[in-house]
């Protein structure tokens, strides 16, 4: 999130891409009425299906999925031809604009009419409500994501808002609504396979940045490794290392994967749900860390070597978390762990211990920094405190230096003290905004609770772009133009990120020979602090203030394009829009693109599938469905389904029917009629288990332990197709056959 939830209600439009928020962020969501009560806000959906937040739209477009790319070049197209832009914004603070402006040429309303199924005349009227109401902010979720495009998706919505210049706005921005409790927190610390905490990359330099932080030889972490390179490649995804085990195409490892460690995922979550069962069934070792019978234990047929530890939940351990707009928040324990069940960092421990390298693993806790160097200060450790310490000391990359764990606590102790629209605390708290939103510079910093904003001082959360692409591009300059200035900054326009060699030129400042020695190369590894010091009084940010990219060279598509989905309903626009040529080595496989799209799936699987949620279920269901009350409220897997669709069939209200996709599998589920869905598409929850292709499972689960819902997983006919850069399942838009059961 570039801005976060309170400052919707600064906005005068609101527009939502794929993303349900009356359901999956209902508390979030209030603020989004707020603003339509308070401040007259319009709020437009666009979405596939015609949801419980759709229903408070003042515009809604029933789009066909995975077609969004268009639908914004439409915009941009009726924006750009009505000068409804922001030139002088684009001049100063957007590279590559120009390639934009070409491409959207090419979407006239009637085109994207054809393209998206959304009525010119709709694509008319959406443009301009959305370009004449300022400020406005874009939301989206897993609507936008999960596509073989999702990637290109993510960065078409803030070309729109760049366009429009509402980057960087109060009331503006992309609101990017985060998934689970956290898991801002676990993407910034690094559950990721392709990067190290706070996006380090993998390179020999953040390497050893870590290792002089963790007090380790950098050659002690690289024997961890069974050869160097593997330090630095890309690790196998969750969404496809069943591949690894079964090698059933290319795989770049020396070895087949052969255990397998789950701590916090479903499993019946991911694609390919066949795929996964074949996979767990092939491992030599499953073990589970979990609060409940994870049902990675029930659909495998692995008769042993299968182990479930009982974890601690979230409200039996203590410590920071991060919140869907970039803020910290203290957690406090609730009860002691129950039972015999450990908390995921003891269990951690343990592991460690077993296998010999616990002291490695614990002693960056008890580093501190001295003259710019990381050092050993005390030989024993406090949990969570120091661990929270750990990581403000060394993340400088998105600004976590001023996460301290007495500044979280006492954010956690004066809640009331905030204002909820601003975020700026009174009283004790008076200077700093509530959660201390990254990038938090210093250990007195104020947090920056909308990103990218000029109009406010660096001291008080305001930033250009991040310059960290070189300062020009084929002889253009990348810097932010002079009109782009921060406010308060001595630095008039854009500034490369700040290094040791040219800190004293871009500040004019005389540093002494001491603070040469102890400063780091760079404000991304300086332990001295002293580039952030230097940099604020100057009232610039470290990271430099550049453009921000619309043309990125350095992906597959420099600007974003559209490309069908894998299994596309419009076979005729495949031809016109393909989708790429297969991957190779991608996170250690190869991945179908081209070669998949080449049959034209839609003449046996004619209907469109799209997968979502439920609002009493959270994730793989597990949770919810042992709770005997929510479980009552929908205890059944079912498929939404137009009734025009389903007397094609022959199918009513109630019945069951198989749903078959194009890889041989199908599912059986009950039919719920709704008119939310168009007679072309249906819909189904991801949330259950416990059915695989028709058979019974409930058999599998330990003793007492079926939860009061089951059923068969979407999962099981979501269809083959990832996107091309982060591996996301196209879990989206997918093609599915249908029969009365
Ligand atoms: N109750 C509940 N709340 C949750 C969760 C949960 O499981 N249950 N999960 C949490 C998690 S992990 C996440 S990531 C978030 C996800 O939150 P959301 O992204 O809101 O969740 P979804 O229901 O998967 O999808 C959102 C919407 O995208 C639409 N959509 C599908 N394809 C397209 C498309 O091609 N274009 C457009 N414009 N729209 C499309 C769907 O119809 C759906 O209404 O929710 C979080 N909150
Ligand atoms: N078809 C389809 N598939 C999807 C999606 C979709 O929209 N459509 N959405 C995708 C998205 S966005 C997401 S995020 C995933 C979500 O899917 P999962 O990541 O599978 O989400 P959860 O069900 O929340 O799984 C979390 C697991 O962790 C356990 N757990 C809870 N608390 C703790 C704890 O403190 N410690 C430990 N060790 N374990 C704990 C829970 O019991 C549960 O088994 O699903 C993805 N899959
Ligand atoms: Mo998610």
């Amino acid at each position: 999130m570039t801005n976060h939830l309170g400052d919707i209600q600064n906005s005068k439009a609101i527009i939502i891409f794929g993303a349900n928020p009356a359901v999956n962020h209902p508390v979030g969501f209030k603020h989004i009425l707020k603003a339509k009560e308070r401040n007259n806000a319009l709020l437009i959906v666009i979405d596939p299906r015609y949801t419980k937040t759709a229903a408070k739209a003042d515009i809604y477009a029933k789009i066909r999925p995975g077609t969004d790319i268009p639908f914004m070049y439409g915009m941009l197209h009726l924006i750009f031809k009505h000068g409804w832009h922001d030139p002088d914004y684009i001049k100063n603070r957007v590279f590559g604009m120009d390639h934009v402006i070409e491409e959207a040429k090419k979407w006239t309303p009637e085109k994207v009419e054809d393209v998206t199924g959304v009525p010119a005349s709709l694509v008319y009227k959406i443009a301009r409500a959305y370009a004449t109401s300022k400020p406005g902010t874009l939301l989206w979720a897993m609507g936008l994501t999960q596509h073989s495009i999702g990637s290109s998706n993510t960065r078409m919505a803030p070309i729109l808002q760049l366009a429009l210049g509402n980057m960087g706005k109060f009331g503006g921005g992309c609101n990017i609504l985060r998934g689970h409790d956290n898991v801002q927190g676990a993407t910034d610390m690094c559950c990721l396979s392709h990067t190290l905490p706070g996006y380090y990359g993998l390179s020999e330099g953040s390497w050893k940045y870590f290792a002089h932080n963790w007090g380790v030889d950098f050659d002690w972490l690289q024997k961890r490794f069974a050869a160097k390179k593997w330090m630095h490649t890309k690790g196998f995804t969750l969404a496809k290392w069943w591949q690894g085990v079964l090698q059933e195409e290319k795989t770049y490892s020396d070895a087949p994967i052969r255990a397998l460690w789950v701590q916090g995922n479903g499993i019946t979550s991911i694609s390919q749900q066949a795929k996964v069962q074949q996979a767990l069934d092939k491992l030599d070792l499953l073990v589970i860390a979990e609060p409940f019978a994870n049902e990675a234990a029930v659909i495998t047929n692995k008769k042993d070597g299968v182990y479930i530890l009982p974890t601690a939940s979230q409200f039996e351990c203590e410590g920071s978390v991060t919140a869907t707009n970039r803020t910290a928040q203290w957690r406090s324990k609730v009860v002691d762990p129950l039972y015999e069940s450990k908390t995921d960092e003891e269990i951690m421990f343990i592991f460690a211990k077993k296998f010999g390298f616990y002291d490695e693993f614990v002693r960056g806790m008890m580093m501190g920094v001295k003259n710019g160097k990381a050092v050993k200060v005390k030989d024993t450790f406090k949990w969570p405190e120091d661990a929270t310490s750990e990581i403000a000391r060394i993340i400088k990359t998105i600004g976590l230096t001023g996460w301290t764990p007495e500044r979280l606590k006492k954010h956690q102790q004066n809640w009331h003290m905030f204002d909820e629209v601003t975020l700026k605390g009174i009283g004790p708290m008076k200077g700093e905004y509530y959660g201390l939103p990254w990038p938090c510079w210093t250990e007195t910093h104020s947090g920056s609770p909308v990103l990218y904003n000029i109009d406010i001082p660096v001291n008080e959360g305001g930033m250009g772009f991040r310059a960290r692409f070189g300062t020009e591009y084929k002889g253009e300059s990348l810097l932010a133009g002079p009109r782009a200035t921060i406010k308060g900054a001595k630095v008039r326009g854009g500034y490369p990120e700040l290094t040791k060699d040219n800190i004293e030129k871009v500040l004019g400042i005389k540093l002494s020979p001491k603070e040469k020695e102890i400063m780091g190369k760079n404000w991304k590894v300086d332990l001295s602090g002293l580039i952030a010091k230097y940099a604020l009084e100057a009232g610039v940010a470290p990271y430099g203030n550049a453009k921000a990219r619309a043309y990125v060279w350095t992906f597959p598509d420099k600007i974003p394009l559209h490309r069908e989905p894998l299994h596309t309903p419009r076979f005729d626009l495949a031809k016109k829009y393909p989708t790429y040529p297969d991957k190779k080595n991608q996170y250690r496989v190869d991945t179908k693109f081209a070669s998949i799209q080449k049959t034209d799936w839609s003449k046996e699987f004619p209907i469109i599938l799209t997968t979502g949620r439920l609002v009493m279920y959270s994730g793989a269901g597990i949770i919810e469905r042992n709770s005997k009350y929510l479980a009552a409220l929908q205890p059944e897997m079912f498929a939404d389904i137009n009734p025009e669709l389903a007397y094609k069939h022959g199918i009513s209200d109630g019945d069951m029917i198989w749903v078959h996709a194009p890889e041989g599998t199908k599912i059986k589920v009950k039919a719920r009629f709704t008119y939310s869905v168009a007679p072309d598409r249906i819909f189904l929850p991801f949330h259950y288990a416990g059915f695989m292709q028709g058979e019974d499972l409930r058999g599998n689960y330990p003793e007492g332990l079926v939860p009061y819902a089951t059923g068969e997983a979407a999962n099981t006919v979501t269809n083959y197709g990832y996107d091309i850069v982060t591996q996301i399942p196209e879990t989206k838009a997918g093609l599915v056959r249908i029969e009365k059961a």
